[in-house]
């Protein structure tokens, strides 16, 4: 529910967006059964990415083909049997999945409620350089560094940075009061999800509170800047696309 009836903390601008769980509409895609869908971000937007939560009931499923789009996957609670290529495997919270464009990945038996991060991206190829493999992942056995240094902003890595991939996506850990050094402005697009704790994200010349369940769009070139506040850690997953030439 809304805090206050007619407002929102969400907002939509031209180069980047905050959406809520109180501002959440379903959308019914092709593939997936017994789940909601939720696209927080999308080419609708001008974004080159899309970011759809999908909360599967218990029965639920999803195949899709992935056709020119990579898909990654992250399961933020629950648990569910995710096949991508020809593996499968049971993926808890933290597990993550890989599927390259071209290729196909498929979901079932999830628990009641398991909720799944999508984040799709047109591939872009490298010429000479093979194309990513599927790959199946766990966000515990990544290890992660102090961002530039510093240990109270914890970075981890979970994909391969390897050529082949235009694609990164991360794990992000702050301690209560922990930030990003500067405020970043970067060719980079970002799609983000707050996993837990809150924080102020600065987008542009706004500032906003955050906590978990909140989705951020970053266009390239957004000035962006976060510090964690409150009593826990905050953590976020997101998006951006790398490794290739600008032009
Ligand atoms: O990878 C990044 O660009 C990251 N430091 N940005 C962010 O957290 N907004
Ligand atoms: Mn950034």
């Amino acid at each position: 529910m809304p805090e206050l009836f007619g407002h929102t903390r969400a907002r939509v601008a031209a180069r980047h967006a905050l959406i809520t769980p109180d501002n959440h509409v379903n959308s019914s895609l092709p593939g997936i059964a017994g789940a909601t869908a939720v696209v927080l971000v999308s080419p609708a937007m001008g974004a080159r990415v899309a970011q759809t939560l999908l909360t599967f009931e218990t029965g639920g499923s999803a195949r899709i083909d992935a056709g020119e789009s990579q898909t990654f996957g992250y399961v933020m609670d629950g648990g569910a049997t995710v096949a991508v290529g020809a593996k499968s495997r049971r993926l808890r919270p933290g597990g993550y999945f890989y599927c390259p464009a071209g290729s196909g990945w498929s979901l079932k038996s999830p628990k009641k409620g398991t909720r799944v991060t999508l984040f799709q991206k047109k591939y872009a190829p490298l010429p000479g350089v093979r194309a990513p493999r599927p790959l199946l992942g766990d966000q515990s056995r990544v290890k992660g560094t102090p961002f530039l240094g510093d240990p109270a902003a914890n970075l981890q890595v979970l994909l391969p940075d390897e050529p082949a991939f235009d694609m990164a996506v991360n794990v992000f850990a702050y301690q209560p009061g922990g930030h990003l050094p500067f405020v970043e402005i970067h060719i980079m697009e970002h799609g983000l999800v707050m996993l837990s704790g809150e924080g102020v994200y600065r987008l542009e010349d706004s500032w906003y509170p955050v906590r978990a369940g909140d989705a951020v769009w970053m266009a390239p070139y957004c000035a962006q800047w976060f510090v964690a506040m409150g009593k826990a850690p905050a953590r976020y997953l997101y998006y951006k696309d790398v490794n290739r030439q600008p032009l």
